[in-house]
């Protein structure tokens, strides 16, 4: 434990330097949070300094932690989450207060809403001036307000508590339903000084933070009669699953019962998306035409039509299909929250599948062969489609054409992270590119927020390890930009490729009153983004075809390089929202 020797303390009352006292050891609060981290083997912080906290960050780099210093708080916040995801241990975003916090808040609610471990680590003004509302220094009632927004927010006071606050944080984040938590520490508490042998009896390493949950044996046995029954069966793997980490279990879930599966788009990958199970092709097949339909570590929300209407063969929105849904989820307060679930099976993906997997014998039946033929048939119709459109060379390009070649470098690097943002960007990288290893798609997830772009690219290429390829529109680059300098002072080999059409959506949109205003949708036409990785000394390419895309996408995988591609497309290419037009009765049709 690092620790500073109190000359004060071997100084007798009344100034007098006592001989035979001996000097006595303290601690402070700053020692006392990094050697609580460390102790769990949290190792990275993902944060902007500033009072209160400058100091704690030197200090951690100090103590051997990795430091990694944003430009904007909700990029360290986006970059910690996504570091949670990817790892399950809780990402670490530390942050000023007020303006500092607030900007690190919406990745701590991100982080809620899509069930990944963070903690928001925020310096905090003194509570007595805050709490009569006196107008302290960066003032805000921090704690308040991150309450509603995770799934527990602690304050510490005392020097003494840190091991417990940091102890509680942690399981908050990581047991149960991962989720966002927040942890205020008031700038008094760093200086604190404690008898360092108290402070160090005072952390506490967490055992089993995030203890597995074993499922009712009945809950189990329910499951499998109502999916031996099955004439149509579907597993739909969510990002819950991709999070568990149970990449076995699953794969021999689907291999040993047979049945086709859907991977939501952060689950891409699990298996590769070229597994002959895989129905992603048959999407708007398989959803309404199944009867018993498995979702493992995925919620029946927006994204799934909650679970009903047309997309589920309902006859109208609000109606539910003919589907019979068994329900894999840690949280026992998900099932029915849309639609009846007959069948819960609530614990952790790992022991769940397990105890699933145990009654699945070699004599488990296969699904009916009508089902799979028709499955097959619906897919290989659809893959021959888009294999038509990929082919095509359009001039200019347009996102089929360029994502053909993200799809290529991918293939032939399976390791690398693919961080994914935009709307029609979004989309259309989803269904054109194939993942083939599990977490290894980022996205916009539950909310589909756009600016998690070059946070999580930070976050991938620190802890996942591999390569990273950014496929960015071009609005939502702009959300997290100025993060390509953070890309580049770490020397981070990411990838950035802008589908750069000026503008949100698409760029084509005129001002309707003819006036000097553009159109709220555009941006500068022609704008040169792969310049501003330039400016930090990154590689900066602007890549108007397919050719020149797939030479600099290689020559940036090879190098390492931090590296930027202004990929020109047609600026008429993409449609308001993307694929989710559905949600936006007023969309401008092309
Ligand atoms: P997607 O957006 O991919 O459909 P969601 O974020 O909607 O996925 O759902 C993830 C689900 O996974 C949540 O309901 C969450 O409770 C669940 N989950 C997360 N981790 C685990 C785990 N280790 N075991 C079981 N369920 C989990
Ligand atoms: C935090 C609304 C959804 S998608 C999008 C916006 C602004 C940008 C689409 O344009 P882009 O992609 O990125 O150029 P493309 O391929 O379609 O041209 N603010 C937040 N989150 C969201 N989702 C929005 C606004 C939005």
């Amino acid at each position: 434990m690092a620790t500073v020797t109190d000359t004060a303390a071997s100084t007798a009352p009344g100034g007098h330097a006592a001989a035979t006292a001996p000097a006595q050891e303290t601690t402070d609060g700053f020692h006392l949070v990094i050697d609580a981290l460390k102790l769990n083997g949290i190792d990275t912080i993902f944060g902007l300094p500033g009072i209160p906290i400058t100091d704690l960050t030197r200090k951690a780099q100090a103590a051997g932690m990795r430091v990694i210093s944003f430009r904007h708080e909700q990029n360290a916040g986006y970059a910690a989450s996504v570091a949670g995801f990817m790892t399950g241990k809780p990402g670490i975003c530390l942050t000023v207060s007020a303006p500092g916090f607030l900007n690190g808040l919406t990745a701590l609610a991100n982080a809620t809403t899509n069930c990944f471990p963070m903690i928001l680590v925020s310096g905090s003004s003194e509570r007595e001036i805050v709490d009569l509302q006196q107008g302290d220094y960066e003032e805000m009632d921090q704690l308040a307000i991150a309450r509603p927004l995770c799934k527990a927010a602690f304050r510490v006071l005392h020097a003494e508590d840190i091991g417990v606050g940091v102890a509680r944080a942690i399981r908050a984040a990581v047991s149960g339903r991962p989720g966002g938590v927040y942890l205020d520490l008031p700038a008094k508490l760093f200086p604190q000084a404690v008898d360092a042998e108290a402070g160090r009896r005072s952390l506490i390493k967490v055992v089993d933070p995030a203890p597995r949950q074993i499922p009712a044996p009945e809950a189990v046995k329910r499951a499998l009669d109502l999916l031996k029954g099955a004439k149509r069966p579907l597993i739909l793997l969510g990002k819950g699953a991709a999070y568990s980490q149970a990449d076995a279990e699953i794969r021999a879930l689907v291999e040993k019962t047979g049945i086709p599966y859907l991977p939501m788009s952060m689950a891409k990958g699990i298996l590769p998306d070229t597994h002959p199970q895989c129905a992603s092709a048959a999407r708007s097949f398989v959803l309404p035409e199944a009867d018993v339909v498995v979702l493992v570590g995925a919620r029946l929300n927006w994204l799934l039509s909650h679970g009903k209407g047309k997309t589920w063969g309902g006859k109208s929105s609000k109606e539910w299909g003919n589907q019979r849904f068994i329900q894999v989820d840690i949280s026992p307060q998900e099932a029915d929250s849309n639609v009846r679930i007959d069948s819960p099976v609530v614990g952790d993906i790992g022991s769940c599948v397990s105890a699933l997997l145990a009654g699945i014998g070699a004599g488990w039946p296969k699904p009916p062969a009508e089902w799979l033929d028709a499955v097959a048939e619906r897919k290989n119709k659809n893959v021959a489609k888009m294999a038509e459109t990929l082919a095509k060379n359009p001039v200019p390009m347009n996102f089929h054409s360029a994502l053909n070649v993200v799809r290529d470098i991918v293939k032939a690097n399976p390791d690398a992270i693919l961080v994914n943002e935009g709307a029609n960007a979004l989309d259309f990288t989803r269904s054109i590119v194939d993942m083939y290893k599990p977490r290894k798609r980022l996205d916009v997830g539950t909310w589909g927020v756009m600016g998690i772009g070059m946070g999580f690219s930070v976050a991938a290429a620190v802890v996942g390890g591999g390569p990273v390829i950014a496929i960015e529109g071009d609005s939502a680059f702009g959300f997290s930009g100025m993060e390509v300098e953070t890309i580049c002072r770490y020397d981070l080999p990411v990838c950035v490729v802008i589908l750069n059409n000026n503008g949100v959506y698409r760029g084509d949109e005129k001002n309707p009153t003819g006036g000097k205003d553009p159109s709220p949708l555009v941006f500068v036409k022609g704008a040169r983004y792969e310049k501003l990785m330039e400016a930090f000394g990154g590689v900066g390419v602007q890549a108007t075809t397919p050719a020149e895309l797939r030479a600099a996408m290689e020559e940036a995988l090879r190098s390492r390089r931090p590296t930027l591609i202004n990929a020109v497309i047609d600026e008429g290419a993409g449609t308001e929202s993307g694929r989710i037009t559905a949600l936006n009765p007023t969309a401008k049709k092309k």
